[in-house]
């Protein structure tokens, strides 16, 4: 049976931590166990986080193991070694592939049957392991994947454009890295065709702010980990716009990493696109009209993605 109000964080680095301190506040949830192999990191968080409880929603928050997650309805995996300074998320890759075969394994054995929502990087990667690895049905494995970086894509043509982010409508696709990219043509303000409402604003050198905004939403986690040394606050919040897309079954359209089964001729790899988020995961992917340009960047990603892959033990 499924707990839906039951979630657990794998991973109690940053971004762990941000996340269940995110989840704590959301009120979607009445339990959540925190899990890591720095035991006393895990609970370290959890009485730190559960402090909060009296200022949010009644909750049970604890430290536990693998025992405790075969009844969540979300288990949130954000353990793997960070991306260092200089170190691209794809050369994470073999570390954090040896990290889930530790983990996703005893997810299996626990008989969980809720979704898995993979945030670990390469995101991409991880949750094309997952799938591989959790027997889980494949539209309830998803990865955080471009969600981030379109909240980044939002937010900074919202500064542009002196327009609330919320009323953006624009998509980063492909995989979450260095291969991913802005899909301009589809891109909208209230409605209104993207460069349109550019030249209501006065903005009229298209093609030079989309560059520079596309290069500034890839470079965002490579300036702040220079600066900070991780990033974890956006991502602690895209791990709760999804989390509340699945307990509230929005049927909502976010950017994840899921399963290509067709879609613009991909196959067999987890990239980034527009997809329908409800209650059991995946809905459907929403195939947004792409550019030739576009198309032929998104083959690029998945053909990254496809080559490490292939490298790959899983
Ligand atoms: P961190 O602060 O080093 O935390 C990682 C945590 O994982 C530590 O507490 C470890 O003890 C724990 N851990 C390691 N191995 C295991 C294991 N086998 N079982 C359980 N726990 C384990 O890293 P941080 O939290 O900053 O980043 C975590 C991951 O998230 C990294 O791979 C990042 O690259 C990735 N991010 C993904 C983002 C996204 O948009 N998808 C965004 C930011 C970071």
């Amino acid at each position: 049976m499924i707990n839906d109000r039951k979630v657990a964080v794998v991973g109690c680095g940053f971004v762990g931590s941000s996340s269940a301190f995110a989840l704590m506040q959301s009120g979607l949830f009445s339990e959540m166990v925190l899990i890591d192999v720095d035991t006393r990191r895990a609970e370290g968080e959890a009485l730190d986080i559960v402090h909060g409880v009296p200022f949010a929603s009644p909750m049970k928050i604890y430290a536990g193991t693998y025992d405790d997650v075969a009844d969540a309805a979300i288990i949130v995996v954000t353990a793997g070694a960070a991306q260092k300074p200089g170190e691209t998320r794809l050369d994470l890759v073999n570390k954090n592939v040896g990290i889930f075969k530790s983990i996703i394994p005893q997810i299996r054995e626990s008989g969980f049957k809720g979704i898995l929502l993979v945030v670990a990087n390469p995101v991409d990667v991880l949750t094309y392991a997952a799938i591989r690895m959790s027997g889980l049905p494949e539209g309830r494995v998803i990865g955080s994947g471009t969600v981030l970086d379109t909240a980044r894509l939002k937010y900074m043509l919202g500064e542009h454009l002196d327009v609330d982010p919320r009323d953006v409508h624009a998509y980063i696709m492909g995989e979450h890295g260095d291969s991913e990219f802005a899909a301009w043509s589809s891109a909208m303000v209230a409605g209104v065709p993207l460069n349109t409402f550019c030249e209501m604003r006065g903005h009229r050198d298209h093609k030079a702010a989309e560059a520079r905004i596309a290069e500034n939403v890839k470079n965002s986690a490579y300036e702040i980990i220079e600066k900070k040394r991780a990033t974890y606050y956006g991502i602690a919040m895209s791990v709760k716009r999804i989390c509340t897309a699945i307990m509230r079954d929005e049927d909502c359209v976010l950017p994840v990493s899921s399963l290509m089964v067709g879609e613009y001729g991909l196959n067999d790899i987890a990239i980034s696109m527009p997809t329908i988020i409800g209650k059991d995961g995946v809905v459907c992917r929403v195939p947004v009209a792409l550019s030739d340009d576009e198309m032929e960047q998104l083959h690029g990603s998945a053909d990254a993605l496809k080559a490490i892959i292939d490298q790959v033990d899983f």
